[in-house]
């Protein structure tokens, strides 16, 4: 099983952390998306039409999205369910947790530290809707006890990557 990544890519980090997790060896593929570009060959379009990483193929089936590649991951490979559980109320915490996570704590997070990489100017609400994304994940552990225990692997993952890339950062 391929995996197109950069280690510095929370996104990546997730997807190889949850294959550890699954006892998947992946085929890892270095990617360099500042050097040399590769996320941008018509080859690596066909596979990933967002040009983005990391990219899983799987016995040809390609697939993108860090989130959608663990859940794929877990429900094929999972000896039980125990990473991404059948239950309903579970599960639909799980993908709440992690749709928060992609479309406001992650999406606020890269808007307020991004510009220092794109030399955009800061625009000052990015960093209170940052810090109000930080409120509402405050808010899940205190309500988990312990990061997301309840809610099984795959959103600590997400989360512990997303520290990952605020210690780069800082
Ligand atoms: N939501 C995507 C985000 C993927 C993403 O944006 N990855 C970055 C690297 S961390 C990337 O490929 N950037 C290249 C680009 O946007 O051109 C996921 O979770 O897989």
């Amino acid at each position: 099983m391929d995996l197109y990544y950069e280690i510095d890519s929370p996104s990546c980090l997730s997807v190889i952390v949850t294959a550890a997790a699954l006892n998947i060896n992946l085929n890892l593929k270095k990617m360099s998306l500042m050097v040399e570009k590769n996320h941008l060959t018509p080859e690596y379009t066909k596979l990933n039409p967002q040009q983005t990483i990391p990219t899983l193929v799987d016995n040809g089936f390609a697939l993108a999205e860090s989130r959608a590649i663990n859940i794929y991951l877990a429900e094929k490979y999972g000896k039980d369910d125990s990473l991404y559980p059948k239950d309903h109320k579970i599960r639909s915490v799980i993908n709440q947790r992690l749709f928060f996570d992609m479309g406001s704590l992650e999406t606020h997070l890269l808007n307020y530290f991004l510009h220092w990489f794109y030399g955009k100017p800061q625009d000052s609400q990015d960093l209170k809707k940052f810090e109000k994304a930080l409120v509402a994940l405050n808010t899940f552990l205190e309500e988990n006890n312990y990061v997301l225990l309840e809610l099984k692997l795959l959103p600590l993952l997400t989360f512990q990557c997303t520290q990952h890339f605020w210690h780069f950062l800082t």
